[in-house]
């Protein structure tokens, strides 16, 4: 499926500019500095570092002044902008032939790299791994943050001409959640309208994770023939074991529930991609961040076959 089956592409996005709290834009530097490079290398893979990508020059171009909201979406040009340009570095190594790991920053980026793995691969399906589902529309959101409404814009379900970028490719019956408990009322209507398959901790308990992780590829990759990207949203984890991250909702997945995913997704042997998002190491005391760092670490190794060696 990887046509250089053994090289991981790495972004490390810098950005925050989808939410309001300062420090996310440092998970890629904290992701790093635990390791993980060095741990991938170790399970066998090539690793393409390709830099911290700071967004500075659109920063400095797109500043508050010039970029008022539209309707309620907050900061929505430097967004778009921003994942404009990942979205194009994504789709590169991606059509490179190799797996693309993207350390966020926040979910808006969402948009960026299924946007771009999309481009690759049109068969594509996504396991999205959150407590919350990402899918407002700028007339449904509360907030008006981007990073709570990324796959909105991957559904083609938002029509906001500062996105016209955003190609809306991805099917309703191509994506699955894992891991939600934290969706508001207009996500709710819009989850059942499009028929969205959705296991929330409850189905969880219910079925266990492994009956969880085979319903949701049972329903969004019945042959287990298509390409997976698998975007993971640190805080799907309950906040004992990732404590660090913007928007902490009690009764999340267990390390071992939110490793299994990972482990699960890559047996199938179609993983193309993954983003690590939402770590923000700058919201805690430096014990927790550690360990919220350190549960991303240990997500991604498994989702490049750690458990599989
Ligand atoms: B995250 C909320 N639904 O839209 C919103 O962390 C939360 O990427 C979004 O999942 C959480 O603002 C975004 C209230
Ligand atoms: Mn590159
Ligand atoms: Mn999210
Ligand atoms: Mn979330």
């Amino acid at each position: 499926l990887l046509k250089d089956p053994k090289t991981v592409a790495v972004i490390g996005c810098q950005f925050r500019g989808g939410q309001g709290k300062m420090g996310v834009e440092q998970g890629p530097v904290h992701l790093v500095n635990a390791g993980l490079l060095g741990q991938i290398k170790e399970l066998g893979w090539n690793v393409r570092w390709d830099g911290y990508q700071s967004y500075e020059h659109l920063e400095e171009k797109i500043t508050v002044e010039t970029d008022p909201n539209i309707g309620r979406m907050r900061r929505p040009r430097l967004v778009s902008n921003v994942c404009e340009e990942v979205s194009k570095t994504v789709e590169q190594h991606a059509k490179e032939g190799q797996f693309v790991l993207t350390l966020g920053g926040d979910h808006s980026l969402g948009m960026a790299t299924i946007g771009g793995t999309l481009e690759v691969y049109p068969e594509l399906c996504v396991v999205w791994v959150d407590a919350h589902a990402d899918i407002n529309t700028p007339e449904t959101t509360d907030l008006g943050w981007l990073h709570g409404m990324p796959v909105s814009f991957l559904l083609g379900i938002s029509n906001v001409p500062e996105y016209s970028w955003t190609k809306g490719k991805l099917h309703p019956s191509r994506i699955a959640y894992i891991g939600l408990r934290d969706i508001e009322a207009g996500e709710k209507a819009t989850l059942k309208k499009l028929g969205i398959k959705t296991f929330s901790m409850h189905h969880v308990d219910k079925y266990g994770i492994g009956g969880v992780v085979k319903m949701a590829l049972d329903a969004i990759n019945p042959t287990r023939e298509r390409p997976i990207h698998l975007s993971f949203d640190i805080d799907s984890l309950d906040p004992q074991f990732a404590p660090s991250t913007g928007t902490p909702v009690w009764g999340g997945l267990t390390f071992r529930e939110g490793r299994y995913i990972c482990e699960a997704v890559c047996e199938t042997g179609k993983l193309i991609a993954m983003d690590l998002v939402e770590v923000n190491p700058c919201l805690t005391d430096p014990a927790s961040a550690k360990r919220t760092v350190a549960a991303g670490c240990a997500l991604v190794r498994a989702a490049l076959g750690e458990e599989l060696l």
